[in-house]
């Protein structure tokens, strides 16, 4: 019998895994042992990019993966409205970049804020990098990017505004990255790709246009991949992603996923307050005074209808 091999996991297709062996530093394509997939049962992918795996690989035979060691973190999300599986999106990270857009696509503030609840739940600190800046010129675009800065800014969020194919914010963006395991996340088509190649532009990725009928991306990137980056650190790439549902998160504790309301609460004249309907609410009274984005106190409501909270 030879002994088992360790290994971090760097892309996964769903059938097939490349592994970059911690001893040599070689890459080694494996499938998984058949009885990880019931481990663990409920989500879609028992393996996932980012993952610490022991690993076999017997003289000419294909590695296989005998078991994924301990997660220090994952994000996931609910697979989709109707399943009640879940599909992680990668596993020790240090930090998950949010990619947005404003035009062509545009990305909705519900969706971020999912996001945004799911990772404070799961403490994987995140930075929005708002993308497509050079389309931003109209009246109408620019005020939503004010509004945007103002809501996230204010809600204690780093936002970098950057253009990825003007080569502009790249820098501040780059600066955050040494050192570190980082996710980039968002829909199809806001440029998630086109930043890794900005950061970088000798790897080669596969960067897609946006329908012009939908205004839509086409899903290019069709596996999550982490590529090394020359300063040191790895960033993920992963396919673009429609909705985010929820998972596990009680009704009483969405409120302190959102630090730009929950800052209030203890103000509130009930210790259970919901800010929903309470007198003496003091969320509500700060959503009235416009210190509080009336699209973050939407999707708190939202999140907190259980028909709602899994749906995106
Ligand atoms: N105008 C403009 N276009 C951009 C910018 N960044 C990316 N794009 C374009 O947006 C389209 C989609 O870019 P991708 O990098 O493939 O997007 P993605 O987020 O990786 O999309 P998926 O892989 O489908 O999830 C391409 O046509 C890019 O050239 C930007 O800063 N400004
Ligand atoms: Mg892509
Ligand atoms: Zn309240």
């Amino acid at each position: 019998m030879e002994s088992a091999r360790s290994a971090l996991v760097i892309k996964s297709t769903g059938s097939w895994y490349t592994l970059r062996d911690d001893a040599s530093g070689q890459t080694v394509t494996c499938r998984i042992r058949g009885n990880l997939r019931l481990k663990g049962s409920r989500t879609t992918n028992p393996v996932v990019v980012g993952d610490r795996v022991e690993y076999e690989q017997p003289e000419g035979a294909t590695g296989v993966v005998t078991k994924i060691l301990p997660r220090r973190n994952y994000i996931i999300r609910r697979a989709s409205n109707l399943s009640k599986e879940s599909h992680i999106i990668a596993a020790n990270v240090d930090q998950a970049f949010l990619v947005v857009s404003l035009f062509l696509p545009s990305t909705n503030c519900e969706f971020i804020d999912r996001f945004l609840v799911t990772a404070e739940a799961y403490r994987i600190p995140v930075t929005l990098l708002l993308n497509k800046c050079d389309l931003y010129a109209t009246d109408a675009l620019q005020d939503a990017q004010t509004e945007f800065l103002k809501i996230y800014r204010s809600a204690g969020y780093e936002v970098i505004e950057l253009s990825a194919t003007q080569q502009t914010g790249i820098d501040a963006f780059k600066k955050m990255l040494p050192g570190k395991t980082s996710l980039l996340s968002g829909n199809s088509g806001v440029g998630k790709s086109t930043l890794i190649r900005a950061i970088d532009p000798s790897l080669d990725i596969r960067i897609g246009a946006v329908s012009a009928s939908s205004s839509k991306g086409k899903h290019t990137t069709t596996f999550s991949e982490m590529y090394p980056l020359a300063g040191g650190g790895y960033l993920i790439d992963t396919p673009g992603i429609k909705g985010f549902g929820l998972i596990d998160i009680e009704n009483d504790e969405i409120c302190r996923y959102f630090p730009d309301l929950f800052r209030y609460a203890p103000r509130c004249g009930y210790y259970n307050c919901t800010h929903t309907h309470e007198p003496a609410c003091a969320v509500r009274e700060a959503l009235r005074a416009g210190e509080i984005g009336l699209s973050r106190y939407e999707s708190y409501l939202k999140l907190l209808d259980d028909d709602q909270k899994y749906r995106k």
